[in-house]
């Protein structure tokens, strides 16, 4: 009794505590502060009075029930116990075959009184954890009936740029979370944390280090620390896999040659993944960036990719790991369009992988733009599992300065028809296998992580990475839903608030868009660095860098013609998708530059002439910058203090480089449109030669 007395005591405490200190953003949406309503506390306390674990000496069940009890403790704010017998008001964790639920999957029922949170392995009782966490969290009461849910993609990864000297390619937060000169003996508490917060959303694998890859993580003294960074996710379900520079034969092997065919290169690489097993039993695999942007590949030896690919499975032999091949690759002296250099190089290729090889693809044809069309590979190749690669780091999205929430371009992305087996064939259903029955499948976000104490520089990019490994699971969440539910979990319980941030998240990424780069323009921000507008950039290592290469600006009108009068790049696509983009009447605004060079007097579907939709949504969406501002506003005696005076700062910045955008694009394409401003807007002050200047400050150069 009197020790029951204590715990609560140390329990209230600790809750108090938590409450009362400043949000930090650390906890991420792991935030288990006691729920304000006290008809749901008591609801949960009579379901919620102990765990017991059955036959639970794992390491993954142990952490489920300690997860669940530092969940429950704190969001009831009272003990919870773990570990004594069965009975009424208690959960239990059991791990039971059940059909229904495939391999991964969970089932939170109610049972005597209690509830049961069951699933075919210790990894999905985990799950069933956080997602009963999630639902306490997220203000709902007991379920009454079963909650049921399995992935729906297999491998649901995180990919990290990350650098052996702590840098991480296109980071925005710091540096990287990965400490190598002190692994593995130090091990920072934070990667325990980092487990957590991807097992509570279902990731199940990490690359932990850039696709530019070092050849370094290959030896032994690498093998040793990236072992203790896998000993640290194991318990959470989360596999260890490795970016792998394609000449390591040559750089650390030895060998004269990286030659794929080579007897001796086939054997190196058999012996190198032999060594990485015995190191880390459970290590996932490779993920390869061969021939592209100057790495190295076998088409040095005049071999093609699925020869490489093979040649990496096959070294993986019995071991259960996979190839993950990135299809991102543009030729180094290509005089065509960039748009159409993945198909062409991957598409011949479909049916010669080894059975453990995906193709890994990016959601569009050039590069992680504000918004692109689906990449033509998807549907294209039915006999490769093609993995959907999205960023999000905000490379070409504002950084980390900008708010933009990504559910909406994941989920476009993934509702596009490709039509590839008719109506429906949707690039979803292309990666999670069931269009074309691949018994495996996946799907990888580029983390925007790093040592930033919030973990990803502006706090709305948690959501980013909480919304990309909801929607891994479970494609079919609507992005508006997951954006509410990270809302209540992260920033406010506040039903008028929650609904307020909400609404700014679901429409930021339209916004960004709008003042960046509207209507289908693509690919014209700051040279290198990718911040801020750089729409007149002519001049660069390679033509297909530089920005006039994409919008083809002149005095006729503006884009890209990628019918068959220009690129026929449109050709790559299913008839019925060529048919409706094909035409400028019947392609939808949004694509519209991306496919057609259209006059600047042209009407568009919006009635209006193509330069007056083109500036009109210039200054909306720099307008809807304030708008979000405002909402910023209203919220602010619902959230945190420190969290909402770094958004409303990040805000401000958003908003003057939005009007930077917009003078700046506006201001130049007039060079060409030769065209008045629309008199319901007000003409920028200031002159491009001034606004050019900034890129140059913002470039460093
Ligand atoms: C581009 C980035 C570059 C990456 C490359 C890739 O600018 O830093 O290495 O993608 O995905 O967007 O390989």
């Amino acid at each position: 009794m009197v020790f029951r007395f204590l715990l609560l005591l140390v329990v209230l405490c600790v809750g108090s505590l938590q409450q009362g200190l400043a949000d930090d953003g650390y906890r991420l949406w792991l935030k288990y502060d006691q729920l304000p309503d006290a008809r749901l506390r008591k609801a949960w306390q009579a379901q919620a009075k102990g765990i017991t674990v059955e036959n639970g000496a794992s390491p993954t069940l142990q952490t489920a029930a300690h997860e669940l009890q530092l969940g429950l403790q704190g969001l009831l704010g009272r003990p919870v116990s773990v570990g004594a017998s069965g009975g009424k008001g208690r959960i239990r964790l059991q791990v039971a075959a059940d059909p229904t639920l495939g391999k991964e999957g969970y089932k939170i029922s109610e049972q005597n009184g209690g509830l049961v949170v069951t699933g075919p392995t210790d990894a999905a009782v985990l799950y069933g954890c956080f997602a009963l966490l999630r639902h306490v969290q997220t203000g709902q009461m007991p379920p009454t009936a079963a909650l049921t849910s399995q992935p729906r993609v297999q491998y649901r990864m995180l990919n990290h740029w990350d650098n052996p000297n702590g840098t991480v390619e296109r980071g925005y937060a710091g540096s990287s979370i990965w400490k190598w000169l002190e692994l593995p003996e130090v091990i920072d508490p934070r990667y325990k944390d980092y487990a957590r917060a991807n097992a509570s959303i279902g990731i199940n694998g990490i690359v932990v280090n850039n696709v530019n890859a070092s050849a370094r993580y290959l030896t032994p003294e690498y093998l040793r620390k990236v072992a203790a960074v896998a000993d640290v996710m194991r318990p959470y379900g989360i596999r260890v896999y490795l970016s792998v520079m394609w000449a390591a034969p040559k750089l650390i092997g030895g060998l004269s040659t990286s030659d794929p065919l080579d007897p001796k290169v086939r054997q190196w690489w058999k012996a190198r993944t032999d060594e990485i097993y015995k190191t880390i039993p459970d290590f996932g695999g490779f993920l390869v960036k061969a021939n592209s942007e100057g790495e190295p590949g076998p088409q040095d030896y005049g071999r093609n990719h699925a020869d490489g690919a093979n040649m990496l499975a096959e070294s993986l032999g019995q071991h259960d790991g996979i190839v993950m091949w990135r299809a991102f690759v543009y030729k180094a002296n290509s005089k065509g369009d960039r748009f159409k250099e993945a198909y062409e190089e991957f598409k011949p290729l479909d049916g010669k992988f080894a059975p453990k090889v995906l193709v890994q693809v990016k959601n569009g044809p050039i590069d992680f733009q504000s918004r692109e069309p689906f990449h033509p590979l998807f549907g294209a190749m039915p006999r490769t599992p093609l993995v959907l690669e999205v960023q999000l780091t905000q490379e070409y999205l504002g950084f980390a300065t900008h708010l933009v929430y990504l559910g909406p371009l994941i989920k476009e992305c993934l509702e596009s028809d490709t039509y590839s087996q008719g109506k429906g064939s949707t690039v979803a259903k292309v990666i999670d296998g069931t269009l074309e029955k691949h018994s495996i499948s996946g799907i990888a976000g580029v983390a925007n992580i790093g040592s930033d104490r919030n973990w990803t520089g502006h706090p709305v990019g948690q959501a980013n990475w909480y919304a990309f490994g909801r929607l891994a699971w479970d494609h079919t969440l609507k992005s508006d839903a997951v954006a509410e539910e990270w809302t209540k979990m992260t920033l406010t319980r506040e039903p008028q608030a929650v609904n307020t941030i909400a609404q700014v998240l679901n429409q930021s990424r339209n916004i960004y868009v709008r003042y960046t780069t509207p209507l289908g323009l693509h690919h014209i921000m700051g040279q290198s660095i990718h911040y801020g507008p750089e729409p007149w950039l002519e001049k660069s290592a390679r033509p297909d860098w530089t920005s006039v290469y994409y919008h083809k600006a002149d005095s006729i009108g503006l884009g890209f013609d990628r019918t068959a009068k220009g690129s026929n790049a449109l050709s790559l696509y299913s008839p019925q998708v060529r048919q409706l983009w094909g035409n400028p009447a019947t392609c939808p605004p949004d694509y519209l530059l991306w496919f057609h060079h259209v006059p600047w007097g042209q009407r568009l579907s919006t009635g209006n002439t193509l330069w007056d939709e083109l500036t009109t949504r210039y200054y909306s969406g720099a307008d809807s910058v304030l708008w979000m501002q405002q909402q910023w506003e209203q919220v602010k005696p619902k959230v945190d203090p420190e969290q909402h005076t770094d958004i409303a700062s990040r805000l401000r910045i958003q908003h003057r480089e939005a009007l930077w955008w917009r003078d700046a694009c506006v201001l130049y394409f007039q060079t060409y449109a030769k065209r008045p401003i629309p008199p319901s807007l007000t003409p920028p002050t200031r002159p491009l030669a001034e606004i050019k200047e900034l890129v140059d400050i913002y470039q460093l150069r």
